[in-house]
């Protein structure tokens, strides 16, 4: 049985409190052990050691050294890859084959790339006339923000948590990671890495517990927290920008979505369909950028679907060691609960159900499990909650449409504007609906294909501000000019 502990100040610690809770595998509800959930106590003392690692040898290295040390926690996540594999596994039942080729990499990757980035990013400069015609030079200087507070989800828990700790380390900062009570194992695991790479104590610290009145809501409230990092769902983003009201902190939100693919006739179908199968049930469908809402032009529309159909009689759930499966259960078996109240609204709604719609017998190993059907549904009306609230969950509604006109139209009409995926050969309409659709992501003719280097985040209700790239500077660095009259 494993024990989740908090990691502050370089060294695992139990909470003072002894208050644990369980962390079970969705696969079949097993106890994977007792996670320690942190009280006012341990997310005071987190905060405190970030924020004496600010001026501890943390402070000193030169930002080559940063890099150099940010590389090694690359390689030793690559070093150790099947340890992570199997905690971010157990820890949301995602087949083997998913992780291996998104969350580990990507999870290394992220402590590789924004410093590589950063390091290489110039800083601005202007030479300005003054009366006495001997000028002045102003140079930007960024120095790190502080204490940074990053608070995490559990659908790619090392990617998106890494996402934001890569660059905040990168720019010189210190962190206090609240990860998602479903799934601490990796971001516990990442701890040892820390020491192991001699990354100072203090520099990284992990505390776990719940959102409101737990760890989350200590964190966010600590009035040492220089800014907050999160990515979870838009109310949750709402609580947390209260929080950081309160002395004015700086914020970075990555939130919900309820993205739409648009499939033009003159598409590749057969990409379009490998393309929204990948979208709508990767990870069961637990991705922020899937596709919920799916609209084909006419005259393919029942050929689409009908591939669609066949495609998703072929997905094959199962363990994730199981070699063969490629679709895994739901997070846990609360987050069911909530898919599960969709397929019955969709039902209540009037949806078409086209395949899916329930809970799979999986079977008396496995029938504790959060396992759900994918599935596909049609003939909802444009106003169906099914359709303008995010799931998160394995299912899209596909509809059909007549016109590019009309198709914009209804794919912005939406809260959200995390991303969305347009299918076509004709370059000059990918680019013009491109460029009309209300989003932070438009990928053309391909979903979740990531540039490093790239502004990820999302409009409307599906996010504020961008990282990826140099674009964490903005957030992560805090911005001097420096006038010098010459
Ligand atoms: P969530 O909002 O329930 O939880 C996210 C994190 O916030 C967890 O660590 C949770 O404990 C913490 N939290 C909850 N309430 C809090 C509070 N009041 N104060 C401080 N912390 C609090 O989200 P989730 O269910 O873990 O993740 C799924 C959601 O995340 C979906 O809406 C999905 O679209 C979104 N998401 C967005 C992106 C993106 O990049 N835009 C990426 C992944 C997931
Ligand atoms: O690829 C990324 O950097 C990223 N943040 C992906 C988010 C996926 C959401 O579930």
């Amino acid at each position: 049985m494993k024990e989740f502990k908090h990691f502050i100040n370089g060294e695992y610690v139990a909470s003072a409190s002894g208050k644990t809770f369980e962390n079970r595998c969705p696969v079949d509800n097993s106890l994977i052990g007792p996670v320690h959930e942190a009280g006012e106590v341990e997310v005071d003392a987190a905060v405190r050691a970030a924020k004496a690692a600010l001026s501890g040898p943390w402070s000193k290295l030169t930002q080559a050294q940063r890099t150099e040390m940010l590389n090694k926690v690359a390689d030793r996540i690559n070093e150790r890859f099947d340890e992570f594999l199997e905690a971010e596994c157990l820890d949301t039942g995602k087949p083997r084959s998913i992780a291996s080729h998104i969350d580990i990499p990507r999870g290394a990757a992220n402590f590789k790339a924004f410093s590589e980035t950063l390091a290489n990013h110039p800083t601005e400069g202007f030479r300005m006339d003054t009366p006495d015609g001997k000028g002045a030079l102003n140079v930007g200087h960024r120095t790190p923000k502080g204490v940074i507070a990053v608070i995490s989800p559990w659908n790619l828990p090392l990617l998106l948590m890494t996402f934001k700790v890569g660059p905040a380390l990168a720019c010189g900062n210190t962190v206090v990671v609240k990860p998602s009570e479903e799934t601490p194992a990796t971001t516990t695991l990442l701890g040892e890495v820390m020491n192991e790479c001699g990354v100072p104590a203090g520099v990284f610290n992990v505390v776990h517990g719940f959102g409101p009145n737990s760890a989350g809501e200590f964190l966010t409230t600590h009035p040492l927290v220089n800014a907050i990092t999160f990515t979870g769902e838009t109310r949750t983003g709402e609580a947390i920008m209260r929080a950081a009201s309160v002395g004015l902190r700086n914020i970075s939100m990555e939130c919900g979505g309820k993205n739409p693919g648009i499939v033009f006739a003159d598409c590749d179908i057969e990409k379009a369909v490998e393309g929204t199968m990948r979208s709508a049930f990767v990870n069961c469908g637990q991705v922020c950028l899937g596709t919920e809402r799916v609209y084909v032009e006419r005259p393919i529309f029942e050929k689409f679907l009908s591939r669609m159909k066949e495609e998703v009689a072929k997905l094959r759930l199962g363990r994730p060691e199981d070699k063969e499966a490629n679709f895994g259960p739901l997070v846990s078996l609360e987050h069911r609960d909530k898919v599960k109240y969709y397929y019955d609204l969709a039902r209540e709604e009037g949806a078409t159900i086209e395949i899916g719609g329930g809970i799979p017998d999986m079977g008396a190993e496995l029938n504790d499990g959060a396992w759900i059907e994918p599935t596909i549904w049609t003939g909802l009306s444009d106003e169906a909650r099914v359709i303008r609230e995010e799931i998160f969950g394995p299912c899209c509604h596909i509809r059909p449409f007549d016109t590019e006109e009309e198709v914009i139209k209804l794919a912005n009409d939406t809260d959200y504007g995390l991303a969305c995926a347009i299918w076509t050969e004709n370059s000059a309409r990918a680019v013009r609906v491109a460029e009309q659709m209300e989003v932070g992501l438009a990928w053309v003719n391909s979903w979740f294909l990531r540039d490093l280097r790239t502004a990820f985040g999302g409009a409307k209700q599906s996010g504020i501000g961008r990282e990826g790239g140099v674009h964490g500077l903005e957030f992560y660095t805090e911005l001097k000019n420096i006038c010098i009259k010459l």
